[in-house]
């Protein structure tokens, strides 16, 4: 029987790809986001696929007659992937929901920290050449400490940046559908009231039509003039010309955006606000963690080869 034809999307960390090579499987390594055409092609002509969030799996890539059998998507999030139609197709998905929960709350912090101290903007203001010099009114932001966290969502992200926040002195408040039995969290009853006592927003929900510009200019409107937005999710979930307009007009004090809606473009009016930090996409972006991402994904692909049921399946 011929090993099994496993096709990886993009260059994977130097250890995930020597593990592939030791595996039972016959890879072919693809360096770069698979269009269209090429996708359908692969679920024709492969048994297992290691994709990414930049290979868009629409309900019709699945219309042709898949061979493939397993999508093991190197990632949290699946909303690039019409998972409906994945299963009608007889095609598993899983992902890799542990592996990036430290990291991306790492950069929620970071985030958090360079809008409210205005780290981005004090640094453009260095590099050309703009610094004055100290002064007791120079660049003030706002400090954490004491400062209500308010997460949207409260799963495994949200809870490690609850976490790190706390370190931080913040207070942690959160709006979530399931009740919540930390008694650190106070639980708010609508995401409106979280968002008009919160001083930092973070937002931890899925991407998706479910989700899609649920930071919507009125809900802009409710928060805080002195609050800032921190988005490590996903871009769908804020509407970015509503951000924009907002932070121009300094209805909210700032944002930390490491997702945009239409990646690797960004708003043009976002990248005008001196208060919005931007960061490409970095959440998950640590070698150890993007390691440990592969690792997770070949676990499912292991699993698959040998019978067992998938660890991390969501469709
Ligand atoms: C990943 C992410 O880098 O896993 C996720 O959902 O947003 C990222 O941190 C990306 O999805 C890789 O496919």
């Amino acid at each position: 029987m011929p090993a099994p034809r496993l096709l990886v999307t993009r260059a994977m960390p130097p250890l995930v790809e020597e593990r592939i090579r030791v595996m039972p499987v016959d890879p072919v390594f693809v360096t770069g986001p698979v269009s269209g055409g090429d996708l359908k092609a692969a679920l024709r002509d492969f048994d297992l696929l290691l994709p990414t969030i930049t290979d868009k799996f629409s309900a019709e890539i699945f219309a042709s007659d898949a061979r493939v059998q397993l999508l093991a998507n190197f990632g949290a999030g699946v909303e690039h992937i019409d998972l409906p139609a994945a299963k009608a197709a007889g095609i598993a998905v899983t992902n890799t929901p542990d592996a990036l929960t430290d990291a991306t709350a790492e950069l929620a912090l970071t985030l958090m920290l360079m809008a409210m101290r205005r780290a981005a903007e004090g640094e453009r203001v260095v590099r050309a050449g703009g610094w004055k010099g100290w002064g007791p009114t120079a660049m003030l932001g706002q400090g954490l400490s004491g400062k209500l966290l308010g997460l949207v969502g409260y799963g495994r992200i949200a809870k490690a940046t609850a976490a790190r926040a706390r370190a931080f002195g913040m207070r942690i408040g959160c709006f979530s559908r399931s009740a919540i039995s930390d008694p650190d969290v106070q639980q708010f009853a609508s995401l409106e009231d979280l968002l008009a006592e919160a001083d930092v927003v973070s937002l931890h929900i899925p991407g998706g039509e479910a989700t899609r510009h649920l930071i919507n200019a009125e809900r802009l409107a409710r928060m805080k003039s002195s609050a800032v937005l921190v988005n490590t999710a996903r871009g769908s979930v804020v509407d970015e010309a509503a951000l924009a307009e907002a932070l121009t007009v300094k209805r909210i004090y700032a944002a930390g955006l490491d997702v945009f809606e239409a990646e690797p473009k960004v708003h043009p009016a976002l990248l005008t606000c001196e208060n919005a930090v931007l960061l490409p996409h970095l959440g998950s972006a640590t070698i150890e963690t993007r390691t440990a991402m592969g690792m997770q994904a070949l676990d499912n692909i292991d699993a698959w080869l040998t019978g067992r049921d998938l660890p991390n399946r969501v469709a």
